[in-house]
């Protein structure tokens, strides 16, 4: 660290030479993160400097991690539900997976998982010594439900399915998956970090929240298609009594006890996130979600006049392509199969992907 400050436009300076090293969202397809939007930026600035790891010193941020709370059960099937604002996908699945152990008490624990789950659950299985049991994949790339059933034991704490695969934007067959947890006595965790902002704005969408008796928790993440400020993810449970197996003792703080993972938490992203929500309405987020999934489409049917075709036609916003090479100056990802993966996320509108598609069909810029 320097001994002497330097002035504030030196730091400006410093700080502006390496953002311009990072690649502007207008080029970036393969992430499911987006440009927050405008309210979020407005909200996050206004609680910068809240903590909601000590939530009575800042009762009022706590009230809107409450109610951001109350609006997403609401949402999903259960206006009583139970949850906390953490800081994504990957804090939600590992809590989730904290109650369901604590909830059956195993000696050799295993968890019931599709094939395409997001690696946070390696980590959370890693941490909390719990054995992971594949489920295949069917031909759509949705969790195989029989093949499921056959993996379930008596040392199977949790059962997980994804509303909104990571690589291929598939929903697992949460209803069937429901009714063998609950006839199993199963705790069923549903990944929603992707889809839960999706699905409940699509029309014919699948099942998948709370409104299945045997879905037990949801991951759900304000910081992908809620278009909140990073980090903003949500963990709702449907009895809110389990968050309490998490409990530990805060003896010097302003509550007696916590069940959240991290200590301090930002109050920004939370106040953001319920500003987005509030500022859309279900109409808005309708129409936002509506216009990805045309993009989606549209994508898709261009990338096929060109000889890249889909492998899975995706239930969210995500395609594939077989094709295996990216125009210069486009940030895609790659799945585990191979197959070229662009989220078509609110800052990937029609112009983008109209560019993105001129370029692949080697008439762009360049070229
Ligand atoms: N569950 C699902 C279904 C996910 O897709 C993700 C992340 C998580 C959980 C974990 O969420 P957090 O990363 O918030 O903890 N999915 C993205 C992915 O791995 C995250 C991402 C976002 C990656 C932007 C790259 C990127 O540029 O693809």
């Amino acid at each position: 660290m320097r001994e002497k400050g330097c002035s504030e436009e030196e730091i400006l300076s410093l700080l502006s030479i390496r953002k311009e090293k990072d690649t502007p969202y207008s080029r970036i397809l393969s992430s499911m993160c987006t440009l927050p939007h405008p309210i979020a930026v407005k909200a996050h600035q206004m609680f910068i400097s809240t903590n909601l790891g000590d939530p009575g010193l800042f009762c009022g941020t706590a009230e809107l991690e409450r109610m951001l709370i109350e609006r997403l059960g609401t949402l999903l099937g259960e206006p009583g539900a139970g949850g906390y604002a953490t800081s994504g996908g990957t804090e939600s699945n590992i809590q989730a997976l904290r109650i369901a152990s604590k909830l059956k008490n195993s000696k050799r624990p295993n968890v019931v998982m599709p094939d395409s789950a997001h690696f946070s659950f390696e980590k959370a299985c890693d941490m909390l010594g719990l054995e992971v049991r594949s489920v295949p994949l069917d031909r759509e790339l949705r969790m195989d439900a029989d093949r499921a059933a056959d993996l379930i034991d008596d040392d199977t704490v949790c059962m997980v399915a994804i509303a909104g695969t990571t690589e291929y934007g598939m929903v697992d067959p949460i209803g069937e998956l429901s009714r063998i947890a609950a006839e199993r006595d199963i705790f069923l965790h549903v990944d929603a970090a992707f889809g839960g902002l999706v699905l409940p704005f699509l029309e014919n969408a699948p099942k998948f929240d709370f409104s299945l008796a045997g879905v037990s928790s949801i991951s759900l993440d304000p910081h992908k298609m809620g278009m909140s400020t990073i980090p903003s993810g949500c963990l709702l449970v449907r009895e809110p009594e389990v968050l309490e197996l998490l409990n530990i003792q805060t003896p010097y703080l302003t509550v007696r006890q916590g069940y959240t993972l991290s200590g301090t938490r930002s109050g920004a992203p939370v106040a953001a996130a319920l500003a987005v929500l509030d500022h859309l309405g279900c109409e808005g987020m309708r129409a936002m979600v509506r216009g990805c999934m045309k993009n989606t489409r549209r994508l898709i049917e261009g990338m096929e006049t060109f000889g890249f075709p889909s492998p899975v036609q995706p239930d969210t916003n995500v395609a594939t392509f077989q094709c295996k090479n990216a125009p210069t100056g486009w940030k895609v990802s790659w799945t585990r199969q191979g197959h070229m993966r662009i989220v078509c996320m609110p800052h990937v509108d029609r112009s983008v992907i109209e560019a993105f598609l001129k370029d692949v069909s080697g008439k762009g810029p360049g070229e």
